[in-house]
């Protein structure tokens, strides 16, 4: 954008407001300024949005399309004026007119069009693409409706719906119906041959829906390029409103894109998903395979210039709808097709959670989409075919992707693509050694590791103002642009008055996050507290009740003998159930039941809190993980894929106390076994379990007193309020041999957890840890992990 002058600001941004609004701005809400100002950023970088598209038509740039059914902005406002590199000059610039930026800040809703970290992640390669000034757009659904509104009554979960969207839309998105395209679902198909032998699809009673594009800027940092995420809505076509004749007719199209399915890792399996898979795929290919016919180059050779990836499996029918396009409406053979088709396709698998890998009912899709039914049932066959007598037909009934009238969209992902990767080193490993390994055996060389990463920026500079401040003060502004001069930092780790500053921005933090917990629960916080932090999704593999069960122990020794030497402890947990999830759902009110009894308890002197905070989401996160001091990340090894918010504590000086799995491994590797906390079981004890079948819960219960005591607080009316609750994680622990093994990992887990008060007592020892961590985060930034899909997987840099 041109060079911004603080006036010339202030005047865009009057005239804007008169504009719009028709106020001055002195009469103008939070809401009406915090629009005005997107409308503005969207002004200022209009020209190098325009000139982006020209220059990858011009220039026949090879394009990824990150195609993903979930993306999680979070919000967008700082984000953008921090990547224009007009963050400070606003801020001043509306001072001077009286308005504070961070109450815009506030009116802005999240973005929530994603549950977890799947979408974050997304959104972060969304900031980090055009931040490394690569050719790579977003593809996916602008549902009305986000990740559902958590709200806690009498301590259960309670689900609303987050209507996000404005009735005017995003300010950050530009619709084009100019781009829309035609999307056909239902009928059915059958192949009249032609004069030259080709085979030609003729179509009945289909229905057709509307796809019409919203294009939300994604602007790099500080290098003028702006990338586009394109958000899919539906619309009724007019050409074909006989067909949609009933207002029921109508609010089934509708709710196409209504709301997102709000499961993390495992999904089930309705239509409404499938018709939102394919819709997104298809609208997003036919307009991909449109602008590559205008450069009017060989059809068969589209993967010189497009790649498409598939992220998790929701998006695999990508593969067979580009074989479709590409034959059925550009005329190209089977084998060429195919030949294009798998080098425009990669993969990336998000987790080894069996449930998650999509599978469908063949008779389904025969229904909903028959001539992509058709298309995978040929691409099965000729794979059968090709592998037939080369390797044990095991391994083909194992791999291939229609198994008993179901479809195996993992398989369609991995057969139809180039490259399969999984998202942290152990992940990639338990792919290529349990998960997937038959297809390792068919195809070694598509397989690779790719670690996730995080958009430092936010999790830094716009999340942690004050660290960045002293980053500023201590190692110079370069980190800002090179997050990998953090390392600089190394030289100072024992300097006692920078250890000191790092203390006091911490505490500084933990107050704001106190104010903000005095506020919305009224619960008072010592800040000189330990603040100990689980958020994620609750589930049981991620072992929130492990935590539980650790806060119950300290809870009874408090109560056993209530001089004990204790280092206070603020336990905060923010995680949303999937709604159908029975058992998160009761852990979510454990902990809130739990709260209540030891907040008000007055014998435990402070010593100990616990917090749920309601509506985890990016925003919240934002204020919490620059206030941890303990970041909780305890999954059962071999089970949590990789995990980013380990990434995100780690870079505002938390340390991790965590188990070997996904991604804690390669924080251990960065900073050193000291400078994290390990327990529990590793990967291969846990295989060992599973391999031996010989984990039995109840007898640690039966010899562990200890255990049994924390284990019957769940049914022994400690906790008010939870019988029924209570009963049932007594049976998963005991009766059901407690499969995410929170047993046998307590006694190392309780027994760090007691280091880690010791070690908090000992400030120096603690603060050159902090520091440590905050100066080996720099490679998890998804600049660099973008940078590895954009050379290795999709040739664009
Ligand atoms: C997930 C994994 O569970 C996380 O470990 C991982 O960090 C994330 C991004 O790769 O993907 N898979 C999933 O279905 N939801 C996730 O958050």
């Amino acid at each position: 954008m041109e060079q911004l002058t603080k006036e010339q600001f202030i005047k865009d941004f009057k005239a804007q407001l008169h504009t719009d609004y028709l106020v001055d701005n002195n009469e103008a809400t939070a809401e009406e300024h915090f629009r005005t100002l997107g409308k503005l950023i969207k002004r200022y970088v209009m020209s190098d949005w325009l000139r982006r598209r020209d220059e990858i038509v011009k220039e026949q740039k090879k394009t990824a399309y990150y195609f993903s059914i979930e993306f999680l902005p979070g919000k967008m406002l700082q984000t953008n004026l921090l990547n224009l590199g007009i963050y400070d000059l606003v801020t001043e610039a509306l001072a001077d007119i009286n308005v504070d930026l961070t109450v815009l800040v506030e009116a802005e809703r999240d973005m929530a069009l994603g549950n977890g970290g799947l979408g974050r992640l997304a959104s972060c390669f969304m900031d980090s693409l055009p931040t490394i000034g690569a050719p790579g757009f977003g593809n996916g659904i602008r549902y009305k409706y986000g990740l559902f509104k958590q709200r806690i009554v009498n301590g259960y979960q309670v689900e609303l719906p987050d209507a996000w969207l404005p009735s005017e839309g995003s300010v950050w998105e530009t619709k084009k119906p100019h781009s829309a395209v035609d999307v056909k679902i239902y009928g059915s198909v059958y192949l009249a041959p032609q004069e030259d032998g080709a085979l030609k699809p003729i179509y009945e009673n289909v229905k057709t829906l509307h796809a019409v594009p919203y294009d939300v800027i994604q602007i790099g940092f500080n290098n003028g390029v702006v990338n586009n995420l394109r958000l899919w809505d539906v619309e009724l076509p007019e050409k074909y409103e006989l067909d949609y004749q009933t207002l029921a007719d109508r609010r089934r199209v509708e709710d196409i894109t209504s709301f997102l399915y709000p499961d993390d890792s495992s999904r089930d399996g309705q239509a409404m998903r499938l018709i939102q898979e394919y819709f997104m795929v298809s609208a997003g290919l036919q307009t991909i395979v449109a602008s590559y016919a205008k450069m009017q180059l060989p059809m068969a050779k589209i993967h010189e210039k497009v790649a498409v990836h598939i992220n998790d499996t929701h998006p695999a029918m990508a593969v067979p709808e580009l074989m479709r396009i590409l034959m059925d409406d550009y005329g190209v053979k089977w084998d060429d097709a195919w030949a294009t088709t798998t080098q425009v396709m990669s993969y990336t698998n998000h987790t080894v959670l069996s449930e998650a890998l999509e599978k469908w009912d063949t008779g389904l899709f025969k229904e909903i989409v028959p001539r992509i039914h058709q298309i995978i049932g040929e691409i099965d066959r000729k794979f059968v075919k090709e592998w037939a007598g080369k390797v044990d037909t095991g391994i083909i009934d194992r791999t291939r992707i229609v198994q008993n009238n179901q479809i195996h969209m993992a398989n369609l992902a991995i057969i139809g693509g180039h490259s399969v990767n999984g998202v942290a080193k152990l992940h990639t490993e338990l792919l290529i050694e349990d998960v997937l390994k038959e297809f390792y055996v068919l195809f070694p060389e598509k397989f690779n590791n790719k670690t996730n990463g995080i958009a430092q920026r936010r999790w830094s500079q716009i999340a942690n103002p004050g660290m960045s401040a002293l980053l500023d003060d201590l190692i110079g502004k370069g980190w800002r642009s090179n997050i990998h001069e953090l390392s600089e930092l190394e030289e100072l780790l024992t300097r006692s008055d920078v250890q000191t500053s790092f203390y006091q921005v911490k505490q500084a933090n933990k107050q704001k996050l106190a104010d903000y917990v005095k506020k919305t629960l009224d619960i008072d916080l010592p800040i000189d507290a330990i603040f100990d932090v689980q958020v994620k999704r609750l589930h049981a593999y991620k072992r929130q009740l492990l935590n539980v069960m650790h806060i119950i122990k300290l809870y009874q020794d408090l109560k056993d003998d209530p001089g004990l030497e204790m280092t206070p402890r603020v336990f905060i947990f923010g995680a949303k159930a999937a709604p159908g999830y029975h058992f998160a759902k009761s852990v979510i009110k454990i902990i809130n039941e739990l709260a209540n009894l030891i907040n008000y308890d007055t014998s435990l002197n402070d010593k100990l809190k616990v917090v749920f905070l309601e509506n985890y989401n990016v925003s919240l996160a934002e204020l919490i993980v620059p206030a941890a001091d303990v970041s909780e990340q305890i999954s059962t090894a071999g089970k949590e894929a990789s995990g980013t918010s380990n990434m995100k504590f780690m870079m505002n000086g938390a340390l991790t106390l965590a188990t070997l799995d996904g991604a804690n491994i390669e924080i251990k590797d960065a900073v050193g076994e000291d400078n994290i906390v390990i327990f529990g079981m590793d990967k291969d004890a846990v295989y060992a379990h599973y391999d031996k079948h010989d984990y039995n819960s109840r007898a640690i219960y039966d010899s562990d007193p200890t255990i049994k005591r924390v284990v019957d607080a769940f049914i022994d009316g400690t906790i008010p309020n939870t019988h029924y609750e209570g009963h049932e994680i007594w049976d998963a622990l005991i009766s059901y041999n407690d499969e995410y093994f929170l047993l046998e990992d307590f006694t190392d887990y309780a027994e760090k957890q007691a280091y880690i008060s010791e070690l908090y007592q000992d400030k120096p020892i603690w603060q050159a840890k902090v520091i440590k961590n905050i100066a080996n985060s720099g490679r998890f930034s998804s600049d660099d992990t973008i940078e590895g899909y954009a050379k290795d997987i999709w040739g664009i840099i």
